[in-house]
């Protein structure tokens, strides 16, 4: 995907200073390694997309570990082609109906097998730790893919603070559930409110976070506002929008998805090209952005992340456990 530039060139060799300048800026704001993006022509693209952002600019966003070195997708493919049932199940539902709800005030309650229950505001869950940008691949189980340049906290470090217990085998989530602000949660599409579950290794995991932002600014509402989980080895579903609810748990969680058809959408929902969906291949995906005749693009196990992850799923049949 990228087209390595000649390491005797230097960028600002090659490029107008104000427009070099404003890169540097970027990369720092948005935490992106200098060396990790090769060609101009990409360059250029990311530099425009992160302008066309807006929202809330995040304070001191630092660079986190896993990057991907691919091109995030534009501001414009991340937040109107979306799922967020809860706003309607066409991808533009969500950017245009998603405005009706309301994020502040904001409060998660936690639950379960844990020393620190209780309801926490969300500027509580956030303040105490340092955002990081992520750029994470995310892959759709419907066989579309992007890459998204996330700014969050590791999930593992915010659980941390409410100790769970040795009876904490499992995490759940669910997101708000209010028709009035949902106007997706007025039909019965899903067994509201949409809830996941990850075993506790997965939610420790240093991959997985918990972003509230994207390209250095806050989440716009239809990508999950004000916070949302991310899971970048599983299909999308996993990675659950407007938290309200985390609770430590002792049996594996019942999901939304899984409920809604148990035979498609299994718990682990690990990215596997070689275990299909019943009804399509998961062999390819769809990159969104690279254009309507662009050739599909092989998936990869675990999304890329198998050097991570691999050891997490020793001796498990991820054939019976999709
Ligand atoms: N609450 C909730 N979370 C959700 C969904 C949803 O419908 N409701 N859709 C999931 C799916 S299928 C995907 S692919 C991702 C999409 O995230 P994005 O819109 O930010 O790209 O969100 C996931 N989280
Ligand atoms: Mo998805």
């Amino acid at each position: 995907m990228l087209i390595k530039r000649s390491p005797s060139i230097q960028p600002s060799e090659i490029t107008p200073e104000s427009v070099y300048l404003r890169r540097r800026e970027f990369l720092r704001a948005a935490g992106i390694a200098a060396g990790a993006i090769g060609s101009q022509a990409t360059w250029a693209r990311v530099l425009a997309d992160s302008e066309q952002a807006t929202g809330p600019r995040l304070p001191d966003v630092r660079p986190g570990p896993f990057s991907t070195e691919q091109a995030p997708n534009s501001w414009e493919d991340i937040t109107t082609y979306n799922n967020f049932y809860e706003f309607g199940t066409a991808k533009e539902d969500p950017a245009r109906y998603a405005g009706a709800l309301v994020t502040r005030p904001w409060t998660v309650t936690v639950a379960g097998e844990c020393d620190r229950p209780g309801s926490y505001a969300f500027e509580d869950l956030v303040r105490p730790h340092a955002l990081e940008e992520r750029v994470y691949r995310l892959r759709c189980v419907e066989a579309w893919s992007m890459v998204v340049p996330w700014v969050g906290v590791p999930l593992a470090e915010m659980l941390k603070r409410f100790e769970p217990n040795s009876q904490a085998r499992y995490v759940r989530f669910r997101t708000l559930l209010d028709p009035g602000q949902m106007r997706g949660q007025r039909r019965r599409v899903l067994d509201w409110p949409y809830a996941e579950g990850l075993r506790m290794d997965e939610a420790m995991h240093p991959l997985t976070l918990m972003a509230v932002g994207i390209y250095g600014r806050e989440l716009p509402n239809q990508n999950g506002a004000p916070l949302r989980l991310v899971v970048p080895w599983k299909y999308g579903f996993k990675s659950i929008k407007s938290i309200v609810s985390i609770e430590f748990v002792r049996e594996q969680p019942r999901t939304s998805w899984e409920l809604a058809a148990p035979h498609e959408y299994g718990f682990y929902a690990n990215v596997n090209p070689q275990v299909d969906h019943p009804r399509w291949s998961q062999a390819r995906e769809r990159a969104i952005g690279a254009g309507l005749f662009a050739p599909k693009q092989p998936t990869l196990m675990f999304n890329g992340y198998a050097d991570q992850v691999g050891d997490l799923y020793a001796g498990l049949d991820l054939r019976v456990n999709f």
